[in-house]
This record gives structure tokens, C-alpha cells and sequence, in this order.
């Protein structure tokens, strides 16, 4: 539904103005092509003040209004509230034909994830999940190395998110999530595994809850069997000290025939064969607007609302459509599933 009259400029309404939406805002206003037009919030003061920031005129406490009011000029919704209205924003979009871009994760329960495929398929319209991870630039260069061979055959691998950051201060609703770590962050290193290493054949998990302060797990152990045979052991964890806080990065090791590649922190890959040692950086792009204590996964929601952009615009297909992100969201709660009846669950 591209406005041809707007030089092309796509237009889209933001569902949900809390903490993220600032910074998935801002992300937006570093590509060409594509607008903000109207804000929606539970509490609308909440949406008026980021209008205000960002010049949007239209502000609404109620969605059907929004979406009655501006449907027939919006191009897609860009969903930023929490995961339990998800689907429900995403069936009054499609219902209007609108594509939908949703942030990750992408629903509360397998049934409600596939719902949400079923209902955009149905109404003929896009759904993106916002799974901004894979996109980050260390991430990405790791991708390279591994694809130039380097380290010749793949066996296994390490993708670790381990950290002690406050992350309730600025997120204070995770604390209250039943289910914590591997919805928030196991819904992201998951997908890294999946865009590293491809499909999972298996999965067995472990988890635990140290802060006595929240309701859900802080602390997931995964290991995968993907299909090509690679072992892959996945950890992540809010309760973790550390001699040197690695937040918000994802570290990785993998290991091939050859050799070994490592992403540690401040983002340096060091790739060891017999021939020695080499070293590579890949940072972010330390935008302007970004938070320096949250700065790789800031500068990567620009990159992945690039490749969403690209796909809406039709120059390409998107990484993380809904069909994709199911796959992901398949192995959250696989592995919430193996934790609890203490299994090995076969995907
Ligand atoms: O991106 C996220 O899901 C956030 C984080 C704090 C890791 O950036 O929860």
C-alpha cells in the first residue's frame, strides 16, 4: 500500500510509547521512506510526550480510534507494547490491512504465535517480528568468518548473554513476567543460534531463579543439537558477577576443524587456526541518540528496520518475518517445556 503521492514515503503508526518506542523511533529516523503519523498508549500522556519529540500530531489512548480515524493512510503498525497484547494489536491491524512489524517476543504461547501467522497469512498482510539481535555488527562479522571457511567444519559452539546489568530499572515489568529470561533474552541468542548454525533437531534445558526479587527465571541453560550436527550450548543469565560486565552483549566461541572464533567484549573476534592469531573489531555505529550502556543493540534496531523497510518497499524478503521468528519463538518454549518435565525435547 506504498503512497505514491509521498515521493513513496511509507506511513505507520506506533502501538505502545513506552521505554523502547524512543529508541525504535529514533532507529526510523535514520532510513528515508518512512514516517510516523500517529501514537497510541494505554496512558495517553505517555504517547503526547514522545509525539511531541518526534513532530506526530496524531495522539490516541484508545487503538480503534487510531486506527478508525487513520487506517486508510497508514501503510504499517509498528507494535512496542508488552508481549500480551501483541496478538490482539495484530489482529485489529491485519483486519484493517495493514502490514504489522511486532516487537520480539512475539507472543505468550506457541497457540498465540502461530495465531498471529494465521491471522496476517489470512488477511494477506506482512508481519515482522523485531528480532534486532542477529543484526547486530558483531554478530554479523562473526556470520562472515564463519562463511569464509576459516575454521573449516563446524562442531560447536558457545552463545553466551551472562550478565549482573539492572535491567529491571528501565524494564521494571519484567520483574512481574512468570516466565523471565528465555521469553526477553532466550527469544534473542535462540535466534543468533538459528542465524549462525540454522535449524535446531533438539534442545535440553536447565533454569533457575537467584533474585529472589522476581517472579520468573533469571537463569537458562540450553544445549541444542542443530541439524547439521553442531552442539551448541546457549546460556544466558541476569545474576551473573563478573570481573568485566559484558551488557548488552552476546559473546560467542565457535569451534571448526581448523580453527576457533571467538566474539568477546568490546566486540573483538579473535580467529585462531594453527597459523596463528587474527584479530578483527566490529562495532556499532554509535549513533547519536543511543544509550551508551545499551549501544550494540541500539545501533542494530536501524539495522533491522532497514531490512523491514526494504522487504515493505518490495525490494527483498526480510529476515524476520513471523513464519521465521515462529521457529525461534518454537524453541522458547521447547525449552521451557524441557525445563520443566526435565527432557529432551525433539523440534
Ligand atoms: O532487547 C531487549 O530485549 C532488551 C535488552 C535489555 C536486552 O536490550 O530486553
Amino acid at each position: 500500500m506504498q503512497d505514491m503521492e509521498n515521493g513513496g514515503t511509507l506511513k505507520f503508526a506506533v502501538l505502545g510509547t513506552g521505554f523502547w518506542a524512543g529508541y525504535q523511533l529514533a532507529g526510523w529516523r535514520e532510513l528515508a521512506g518512512v514516517k510516523p503519523i500517529a501514537f497510541y498508549n494505554r496512558s495517553i500522556e505517555k504517547a503526547a510526550a514522545l509525539a511531541h519529540q518526534f513532530g506526530v500530531e496524531n495522539v490516541y489512548g484508545n487503538v480503534d480510534e487510531l486506527l478508525d480515524k487513520h487506517a486508510h493512510e497508514l501503510d504499517f503498525v509498528d507494535i512496542i507494547t508488552d508481549v500480551s497484547t501483541h496478538a490482539m494489536l495484530t489482529e485489529k491491524a491485519a483486519e484493517r490491512g495493514l502490514d504489522v512489524i511486532c516487537q520480539k517476543p512475539m507472543a505468550p504461547t506457541l497457540e498465540t504465535a502461530a495465531g498471529m501467522v494465521d491471522t496476517c497469512r489470512a488477511a494477506n498482510v506482512a508481519l515482522y517480528i523485531h528480532e534486532n539481535f542477529r543484526f547486530q555488527a558483531p554478530i554479523r562479522k562473526l556470520k562472515e568468518v564463519l562463511l569464509s571457511g576459516v575454521i573449516g567444519q563446524i562442531f560447536k559452539a558457545n552463545v553466551a548473554f551472562c550478565s549482573g546489568f539492572p535491567v529491571f530499572d528501565n524494564q521494571p515489568f519484567l520483574k512481574d513476567l512468570d516466565e523471565f529470561i528465555i521469553t526477553d533474552i532466550g527469544s534473542h541468542v535462540l535466534d543468533i543460534a538459528r542465524f549462525l548454525f540454522g535449524e535446531v533437531a533438539s534442545l535440553y534445558c536447565h533454569t533457575a531463579r537467584i533474585n529472589a526479587e522476581i517472579k520468573g527465571e533469571d537463569v537458562a541453560n540450553v544445549l541444542l543439537r542443530m541439524r547439521n550436527g553442531v552442539s551448541c550450548y546457549v546460556e544466558m543469565s541476569y545474576a551473573t558477577i563478573k570481573e568485566r560486565e559484558s551488557f548488552p552483549q552476546t559473546l560467542v566461541t565457535v569451534e571448526g576443524e581448523k580453527g576457533t572464533v571467538a566474539l568477546l567484549n568490546d566486540y573483538e573476534i579473535r580467529v585462531t587456526t594453527i597459523a596463528g592469531t587474527t584479530i578483527l573489531k566490529a562495532e556499532p555505529k554509535l549513533y547519536p541518540w543511543i544509550d551508551p550502556a545499551y549501544a550494540v543493540v541500539h545501533a542494530s534496531i536501524v539495522d533491522c528496520n532497514r531490512d523491514i523497510l526494504e522487504s515493505l518497499q518490495g525490494k527483498k524478503n526480510a529476515e524476520t518475518t513471523g513464519t521465521d521468528n515462529f521457529e525461534t519463538i518454537r524453541l522458547v518454549h521447547a525449552a521451557y517445556r524441557s525445563a520443566r518435565e526435565n527432557m529432551v525435547i525433539y523440534i
